[in-house]
């Protein structure tokens, strides 16, 4: 099953209906000869029947699902919906189950765990009237249909999808076209804004039911602690990091007034979010260039040489596959190779925002991309696969256990790996002749923080407004206007024009559409630093952190795995602790992987007023 859709997808877009073989898990806990009343040991074969239940729903959800997103029509649409309605209705119905044995003492650790996941996991929960359950999973195959078959069209007649459109966002230099490009894509999500209001407000009534006071306080139950105090856990992280945000935005935004003029980028305030290379502003590793340290850089171009050396997408992703098998891990299965999307297809619409697949939650691994031949898919397919070997690893766990430590472990693994992607590992792999000496090491920085630093009030945000709108602390008419408060408050960004009053700009970023929580990304940018000055410190590293590559690291790779095939058969903080020996999650790695370039950056900034 899939990393983002273990919990979610798999909720969201199953399907099948139930042989009449089927074992009923309601039964199993309800009925017997005292009268019903939940005993733990009704608890115990209740847990293990839903689990078998859920697992065999859930790999014909994962076909149905696949077939949907790499084929969307009208009819898979509709099947789509069917079955996620039919598969939610059975979750709802588990969830509601699991929570009559809430007060019953004496359970077992694994069924106490197992019950409370049953109750909790559901990324989508249906209300319990069974029309409004099918409206709500036709709301979502609707807006996940809009989203991936999204087009803007220029007056000459020219569509482009997302895929077209981003790469304006990354090569232009031109605010007009730029501009055009950014508000051509938020043209696809205005229509999405009634459907996604309806859809809140089903979901809500979906985790009343269940016992949550709304979707956001489900979501944030979701990580072995009370939901009320995961919020300060964030802000925790987030205030060790800011420090180095600010530093990066101020002197990104002196280099943009140098480049655009201090009209269009004004020195106290906040970027307009078109000009950081990035459909989100989310990664600016595209305007390197106009940022870039000194005029020498790295000494490399990661995309460039990718091009020179005719590298194509499974050139690529079979080098991903070699980063692992250097760690010990065993090769992709042929499977993979054979049923996996490696190419946008010209002759029908696909779901290209890239994901990772576990159909039958043993081997058969996928992975679903649109690869372009560039670094950022490169880190992406890493990313990816990261996702399938977590999958594997897990994959002897019970099915409720088959999923990671909490999410953040599972968007963080091909991440960490990705970190290793270094000079050094570059030219042992030959696409690097020389390494570049320490003088480089400021350059590489910066276009590491381009993307990972850059990215974290974006991590943030997301679902700093979604939950504000799962509380109901606005309405669609205001849903715009928070977000756009939001992007200005952690991100220091602002739009670049006035947003048209229907303009609803979180549709058009996939994970709202496709309802995928998104504190995940965050917490995995703390901790893929975190495993990385763990498992360099495991292979004998002496250097700067920033320099370290695990490549071909055999125990580094054991202790990885050993963390990873715990799935999440405990807390966190102990798979946490059997890679890491700590419990808590620590933001002291990405400061200290990136604290030459704050030292440099602070230096930069003397004299600027930082700051928006
Ligand atoms: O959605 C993803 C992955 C799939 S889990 C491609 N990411 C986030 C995004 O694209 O917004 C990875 C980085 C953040
Ligand atoms: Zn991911």
């Amino acid at each position: 099953m899939t990393d983002i859709y273990k919990r979610i997808l798999l909720l969201l877009l199953p399907l099948v209906f139930v042989a009449c073989n089927q074992i009923d898990a309601t039964t199993v806990a309800v009925s017997g000869s005292d009268n019903g009343k939940p005993t733990p040991e009704k608890a115990v074969a209740f847990v293990a029947a839903a689990e078998a239940q859920l697992a065999e729903l859930g790999q014909e959800a994962e076909r149905m699902s696949w077939v949907y997103s790499n084929f969307i029509t009208t009819d898979t649409e509709k099947l789509a919906a069917v079955t996620n309605e039919r598969f939610t209705a059975r979750q709802v119905e588990l969830a509601g189950e699991a929570a009559k044995f809430n007060d019953v003492a004496g359970l077992d650790f694994d069924t106490r765990r197992k019950l409370d996941m049953l109750r909790s996991g559901i990324t989508m929960p249906a209300p319990p009237d069974a029309a409004k359950s099918a409206e709500q999973a036709e709301i979502g195959a609707q807006m996940a249909g809009m989203y991936s078959k999204g087009k803007y069209c220029y007056a000459d007649g020219r569509c482009l999808d997302l895929g077209q459109l981003s790469d304006i966002m990354a090569e232009s230099r031109d605010p007009d076209k730029l501009l055009e490009a950014w508000n051509g894509w938020r043209t696809i999500s205005p229509p999405m804004r009634k459907l996604y209001a309806r859809q809140v407000e089903l979901a809500n009534e979906g985790a009343n039911e269940l016992g949550f006071a709304d979707l956001g306080t489900m979501w944030r139950s979701a990580y072995d602690m009370p939901p009320e105090d995961f919020p300060a856990e964030l802000d925790r992280l987030w205030n060790e990091v800011k420090p180095l945000y600010e530093a990066l935005h101020c002197d990104v935004r002196a280099k943009l007034g140098e480049k655009y003029g201090t009209e269009l980028v004004p020195q106290d305030g906040p970027i307009p979010a078109h000009l950081l290379g990035n459909m989100w502003a989310q990664d600016w590793s595209n305007i390197y260039p106009l940022v870039a340290p000194d005029e020498t850089g790295p000494g490399y171009d990661l995309s460039a040489i990718l091009k020179e050396k005719k590298f194509d997408a499974i050139d690529m992703v079979k080098t991903g596959e070699a980063f692992f098998s250097s760690l010990g891990f065993a090769e992709l299965p042929a499977t993979f190779w054979e049923r996996s999307l490696f190419v946008k297809p010209q002759d029908r619409e696909v779901v290209c925002h890239a994901s990772a697949w576990d159909i039958d939650e043993k081997d058969d691994l996928r992975i679903k991309m649109c690869i372009k031949i560039n670094s950022e898919d490169f880190r992406t397919i890493h990313h990816e696969l990261g996702h399938n070997y977590y999958q594997r690893a897990y994959n002897k766990e019970s099915y409720l256990y088959r999923n990671s430590a909490n999410d953040g472990f599972h968007e963080a693994v091909g991440d960490t790996i990705a970190l290793s992607i270094t000079p050094g590992y570059l030219q042992k792999i030959g696409l690097l002749d020389d390494v570049p000496d320490a003088s480089a090491d400021i350059p590489l920085l910066m276009k590491r923080a381009l993307e990972g630093i850059a990215f974290l009030p974006f991590g943030l945000m997301v679902d700093q407004w979604r939950w504000q709108v799962f509380a109901g602390k606005v309405g669609p008419d205001g849903y715009n206007d928070l977000w756009w408060q939001l992007r200005e408050k952690y991100q220091g960004i602002k739009a670049p024009n006035k947003r048209p009053v229907d303009a609803f700009d979180p549709g058009a970023k996939y994970h709202v559409p496709a309802n995928v929580p998104y504190t995940r990304y965050f917490l995995a940018r703390i901790l893929q630093f975190q495993f990385h000055r763990s498992l360099c410190e495991i292979s004998g590293n002496k250097g700067p952190i920033n320099r370290c590559s695990i490549y071909g690291n055999k125990e580094a790779g054991e202790r990885l795995n050993a963390m990873l095939e715990l799935g999440r058969s405990k807390p966190w903080p102990v798979a946490l602790e059997a890679l890491t020996g700590q419990r808590h999650m620590d933001a002291t790695a990405i400061l200290d992987y990136f604290a030459p370039l704050k030292a440099w950056l602070d230096k930069q900034n003397e004299g600027r007023q930082c700051g928006w």
